[in-house]
């Protein structure tokens, strides 16, 4: 499904009113409102492509319908929400769930939708049909040198793949560990998965990034092999300038302090991207910012300070990714959600008044340091969001122009209602 400019200038046209009055007072409030305004118009959100149709859990999947049949339907969904808001010009794939075809022909189609193909996704988590070795008790890892020599190959593979798209970035994500105690030697399992990413590391083109991306617990369920952000650290600074960490928001014990790991992981110069998501209570999946949107406030507030500190680029110098699940919701109205509250909390970080921050700190006047973030926190930033994306062509309130079109009846009518996407 394709939407023609006409169709955004219409739908603008009937709230521009609203929205001018509402972004005219914020203007009086914020000094630096332009350049703000250019950075959002900048800061572009990789989208999932093993998250655009419903996901599920062991207890059960219920299928929304319309769901994109193969990859080229993923790039439209994708191009059909960067037209609605102009914030996702990128999707990230996940191999073997997405294997193209026909490399030129996928370019093509996802240029004419404005998208671009960022970090590639290996997966030696699941055994797939014919495959030699199992997975079972893990892939980079393993005991046996075959199965690491396979998981291994699977991501060289993966590489390939993403040279040929244009990406830049692997994220290499290990569902190994163990469930009992006495099944792993520890050391071993680290050995032996430092050994195979050198050899990944070594398939990497000299302007490509690896991201490794740690989780606490699932499938595994009494070690991780890449567990928490200090082991993802260990393998990034032993594997050389080229690998980094990622940080899943949803791969963390409960109440860890996730902002106050970014802030070191920028400091170490070893912060490679995110994983986009909220949670209650584990690796949730949830849409980012619903659970809790002052905890994606505080990681973007670090971001910012760290980010600015060593004068990185916000929309270029790290990899902004969502990696989400739609249990119950439409996977496509999800992640327009999740793409607002990452605006929005970008957005509200940048409001922040960084010197009487810190001269706040340097007072150890804790109450006006807290002041001085909730009152970024408690703006609503809402209109300067919608002015960038005005501005970029979007539309003023996506979801809303999303339920107009009834897009997702269209999907039905073109796809049908039993369609299943492949990813998680
Ligand atoms: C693991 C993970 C990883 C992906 C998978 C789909 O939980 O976050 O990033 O490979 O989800
Ligand atoms: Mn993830």
């Amino acid at each position: 499904m394709r939407l023609d400019d006409q169709i955004i200038v219409q739908h603008n046209r009937k709230s521009i009113q609203i929205h001018q009055s509402k972004f005219e007072f914020l203007k009086t409030q914020i000094s630096d409102i332009e350049l703000i305004i250019s950075k959002l118009i900048d800061f572009q959100i990789a989208i999932p492509s093993w998250a655009l149709g419903s996901g599920g859990t062991r207890f059960g999947r219920f299928a929304g319908g319309g769901e994109p049949r193969n990859l080229e339907e993923k790039i439209e969904d994708v191009g059909l929400m960067h037209k609605l808001n102009q914030s996702g010009n990128a999707i990230s794939l996940h191999i073997p769930w997405d294997i193209p075809k026909d490399y030129q022909a996928i370019r093509n189609l996802a240029s004419e939708h404005g998208l671009r193909f960022d970090a590639m996704n290996s997966n030696t988590f699941q055994d797939q049909k014919g495959q030699e070795e199992s997975y079972k008790y893990g892939s980079l890892q393993h005991v046996n040198p075959k199965v690491k020599k396979q998981a291994i190959e699977h991501n060289i593979e993966v590489i390939k793949h993403g040279i040929e798209l244009g990406s830049k970035s692997l994220t290499v994500w290990l569902a190994d560990g163990s469930c009992f105690p006495g099944q792993l030697n520890f050391r071993t399992a680290f050995k032996n998965t430092l050994e195979s990413l050198k050899e990944i590391y070594a398939a990497l083109p000299a302007d490509w990034k690896m991201f490794v991306e740690y989780k606490a617990y699932e499938p595994n369920f009494y070690s991780t092999t890449v567990g928490d952000w200090g082991q993802s650290l260990l393998y990034a600074n032993k594997l050389g300038p080229k690998a980094f960490t990622l940080v899943d928001l949803g791969h963390h014990l409960p109440n860890a302090n996730i902002e106050q790991i970014v802030s070191l992981l920028l400091m170490e110069g070893k912060l490679g991207g995110f994983h986009f998501n909220d949670s209650k209570y584990g690796d949730d999946d949830l849409t980012a910012g619903s659970i809790k949107p002052y905890q994606l406030f505080l990681v973007f507030n670090e971001l910012i300070d760290g980010m600015d500190d060593c004068q990185m680029n916000h929309a270029s110098d790290l990899g902004w990714m969502i990696d989400a699940s739609h249990n119950v919701k439409d996977p496509l109205e999800d992640l327009l959600q999740s793409v607002e509250a990452i605006m929005i909390a970008y957005t509200q970080a940048l409001l922040v008044d960084r010197k009487a921050l810190r001269d706040a700190q340097l007072k150890n006047d804790v109450t006006r340091a807290q002041e001085i973030l909730q009152d970024s926190f408690r703006t609503d930033v809402r209109p300067l969001v919608a002015e960038a994306r005005l501005r970029a062509g979007g539309a003023l309130n996506p979801i809303g122009l999303f339920r107009e079109l009834n897009v997702r009846a269209e999907l039905i009518r073109e796809r049908g209602n039993e369609t299943a996407a492949t990813g998680l």
